[in-house]
């Protein structure tokens, strides 16, 4: 069902919501031990992601504006398990400053990841709107890891994406890692799990990859050094206009961190029109204030 236009809403102040970042980024920092020291990062830029990439452009339902990852069917959407555990960390941030809306909530503490694990700068906008629960969008929505570059090329443009913008943002697997228990996949991309980098694309071109099945019964890639890569990852290499750019993002941290920034700020506002009231909001990230 259409949605209509979505019109961002917002009454409060950049510094409120600067509050909001630094409350997110102390619990980060405090809760360090979750999945073996890795720490909250990657599973909130997951959910981040997850809450935007429903997104259908050609009746504008989905994407981060409503919060409906709150409710019950998009929570227990298979493709979104393990992501409760990131729901669960924002409960008490949700609690300290109930005037937020969920879909704030959620790409803020995408973007508090992203920046306090020292990735680009990431610009802001407030305003998202709880939806009620029928414009929950269907399962189904989130992309297969098993796809080809053709999969993956084809599942993005049902958001707008281009070639660049989607190397980039799959640029963010050099985070967190894979776990049977909500992928059948497992094992992480890198050796620098929680530090944003481009060594995901370093891997990708650089490790002996082998195609294996692994113990859930899925085919991955495996390095010799723990490293792992899935269908969809390695469709960057397989594809020559996806490698030209991995190798570009490769040899040059800033371009990938530049387009990083831009396509993941596209990605937490697709559909959403903010009015010129509403100011962008680039955060101070914690080390910046002390
Ligand atoms: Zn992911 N991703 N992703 N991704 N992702 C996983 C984990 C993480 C795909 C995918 O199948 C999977 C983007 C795009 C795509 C992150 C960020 C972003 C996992 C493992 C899978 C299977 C989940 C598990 O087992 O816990 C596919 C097919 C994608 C596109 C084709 C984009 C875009 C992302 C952000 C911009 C992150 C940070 C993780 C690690 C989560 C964690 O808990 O460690």
């Amino acid at each position: 069902a259409g949605t209509g236009l979505h019109i961002a809403e917002c009454q409060k102040k950049p510094e409120d919501y600067q509050k909001v970042y630094n409350a997110i980024a102390t619990k980060l920092r405090d809760e360090d031990e979750y999945d073996n020291y890795i720490g909250y990062g990657p599973v909130l830029l997951r959910l981040a992601w997850h809450v935007s990439g429903t997104f259908e452009k050609k009746d504008n339902s989905g994407g981060s504006f409503g919060g409906t990852y709150r409710f019950k069917k998009e929570m227990e959407d298979p493709s979104n398990k393990g992501l409760q555990n990131g729901f669960k960390f924002l409960s008490s941030i949700q609690e300290q400053f109930p005037w937020i809306s969920h879909g704030d909530l959620y790409t803020l503490a995408g973007v508090t990841a992203i920046q306090e694990m020292q990735g680009p700068k990431i610009p802001w906008r407030a305003g998202r709107v709880d939806q009620t629960e029928d414009l929950t969008p269907d399962n189904g929505r989130l992309p297969d890891a098993k796809g080809d570059a053709t999969y993956v090329r084809n599942f993005y443009k049902r958001m707008n994406f281009e070639d660049r913008e989607v190397v980039a943002l799959l640029g963010a697997h050099s985070l967190g890692k894979t776990h049977y228990e909500n992928s059948g996949f497992e094992g992480p991309w890198g050796a620098a799990t929680n530090v944003f980098s481009n060594e995901y694309f370093n891997n990708l071109i650089n490790e002996k990859w082998e195609f294996v099945k692994n113990e859930a019964g899925n085919m991955q890639y495996n390095s010799d050094k723990g490293f792992m890569m899935l269908p969809a990852d390695m469709a960057l290499v397989q594809d020559p206009k996806y490698l030209k750019i991995v190798k570009e993002f490769a040899k040059d941290q800033d371009a990938f961190f530049n387009e990083f920034g831009k396509a993941f700020t596209k990605l937490i506002e697709n559909g959403i029109e903010f009015p010129k009231n509403i100011k962008t909001t680039v955060f101070k990230t914690l080390d910046e204030q002390e």
